[in-house]
């Protein structure tokens, strides 16, 4: 009997949608997924996100795979939407699974929206994984960030990002970065992106471009055909241009490189684009 009770409270919860007086409705967030989480594949993927409503009916929960650079993109919405909790489980994680995904806290009394963004990632390459040391090699980092993150990300590392000096270097670099798009589970959500940062800019002077290590003029360089071209950015548009900072002249032209994993091409582009990109591994 309690337990039809029950039931049927909350059947009748989710129907009519209970909202109260509009000045004291909120919710509030009592579970949320942390914003990076590492795995191996194999492992179980539980991440829980739970939201309780204060004078209105808990809110819908449901998860977004697939929400791109910036996080937001519309992404595939999965499962079934549950109220007040949602749990994320998959019982082995397979490389289709390593991806950014969303839970998407959703009032329906007021249509207020919270959106908790989790990247679920496996180890990163490193310089052993790739050929050991000995050789001009590249260690690729399959995660969204801009330019001047992916240099910082490559020294944090006590790498630098890779820049290559001559023809040899260049095609070394291509086939590395290749390779690791074929096998490592991270870069499969880059399967729309060519384009991987390497440490050249001509931010200073246009058209000089120079080395980012020590600021010398490059002597080598591998321009795909019409480039590079400073092309103008846009007219700021909805959604992928949305968020430049920093100075807004120098954002708005290409001033930093980029090589295609696929050709080995380069082509100048905006700092403010987030790409994968390698580190150069040391030598020695
Ligand atoms: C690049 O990314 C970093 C780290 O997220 C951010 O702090 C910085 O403002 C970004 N720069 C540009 C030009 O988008
Ligand atoms: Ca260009």
């Amino acid at each position: 009997m309690m337990k039809h009770l029950l039931l049927l409270a909350t059947f009748t919860g989710i129907v009519t949608g209970y909202c109260g007086p509009k000045a004291e409705r909120k919710f509030e967030v009592l579970l949320r997924p942390e914003p990076r989480v590492e795995i191996e594949l194999g492992d179980t993927i539980s991440l829980v996100c739970a939201a309780h409503g204060h004078n209105m009916m808990d809110p819908l929960v449901y998860w977004v795979k697939g929400i791109g650079p910036d996080l937001n993109e519309e992404g595939k919405r999965m499962g079934p939407t549950a109220v007040g909790k949602s749990t994320f489980y998959i019982e082995k994680a397979e490389k289709e699974d390593i991806d950014n995904y969303k839970c998407v806290i959703e009032d329906c009394c007021s249509g207020n929206k919270e959106e908790i963004t989790v990247e679920i990632l496996v180890p990163e390459e490193t310089c052993q994984d790739v050929y050991g040391v000995g050789h001009v090699v590249f260690g690729a980092t399959w995660v969204f960030r801009n330019w001047t993150a992916a240099i910082a990300d490559c020294e944090s590392k006590g790498l630098e990002l890779a820049l290559p000096k001559n023809e040899e270097e260049n095609a070394q670099l291509q086939r590395d970065l290749q390779a690791s798009f074929e096998t490592h589970p991270n870069a499969a959500k880059f399967a729309h992106e060519n384009w991987c940062w390497i440490a050249a800019t001509d931010e200073e002077t246009e058209d000089t471009w120079l080395a980012v290590k020590d600021n010398e003029p490059l002597t080598y360089f591998n321009w795909d055909k019409k480039q590079p071209d400073n092309k103008d950015l846009p007219l700021l548009q909805k959604g992928k241009n949305q968020n430049i900072v920093g100075n807004s002249n120098l954002a708005r032209t290409q001033n930093v490189a980029g090589i295609h994993r696929g050709t080995g091409m380069w082509d100048d582009s905006f700092v403010h684009y987030k790409r994968p990109y390698a580190c150069l591994c040391p030598t020695d």
